[in-house]
């Protein structure tokens, strides 16, 4: 007797497991952490620094103008040795001293700004000379200085101007005849 072996087809179906799901690996990140390699800023000497600059503007073009400011000192003694500025025609800095009863003042050429020391430019005493200040400074109400000091750092300041018989800004000094 003939048999006849039908084929036979074996269908493996396969059912997707829906549960099928990316495994997560634990894996170990490590953190790195940024183990200080020294204590924050100990060591970092403190910079001269220059603040509470500003300007009294002249009524009159043809006279100069006066700025003050107050430099302090960092924790090494340094010198002012000039101040520039875009804003004018030629900065220079003085001092102003009685003289028999007169005050006459003179062009210093450079001040001492000693360790942790304050030299305040203000009025009556040291203070900028300042000539030909921009019409656009004046109508922003400010302008950036320059300080040089000894040590090489250049000082990036900005003065606010004060208009003709306005007082001083928010500051401890007080208004005085130049
Ligand atoms: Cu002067």
């Amino acid at each position: 007797m003939a048999q006849e072996v039908g084929a036979i087809t074996v269908t493996t179906d396969r059912k997707r497991d829906s549960h099928e799901s990316l495994i997560m690996r634990p894996s170990l990140s490590l953190i790195a952490l940024a183990a200080p390699l020294a204590l924050a800023a100990c060591g970092d000497p403190a910079p001269t620094y220059i603040d509470q600059a500003w300007v009294r503007l002249s009524p009159n073009k043809d006279t100069p103008s006066a700025g003050y400011f107050v430099a302090h000192g960092g924790d090494a003694a340094t010198q002012l040795r000039g101040v520039l500025t875009d804003y004018a025609l030629k900065v220079e800095m003085h001092e102003s001293m009685s003289h028999d009863g007169m005050v006459m003042m003179q062009k210093i050429d450079s001040v001492d700004i000693p360790a942790k020391g304050k030299v305040a430019f203000a009025p009556g005493g040291k203070h900028l000379m300042i000539w030909g200040v921009n019409d656009t400074a004046i109508s922003r109400g400010k302008m950036t200085f320059t300080f040089l000091l000894a040590n090489g750092d250049r000082l990036l300041v900005d003065a606010v101007i004060q208009k003709p018989g306005a007082s001083a800004p928010a500051s401890k000094e007080k208004p005085k005849a130049h």
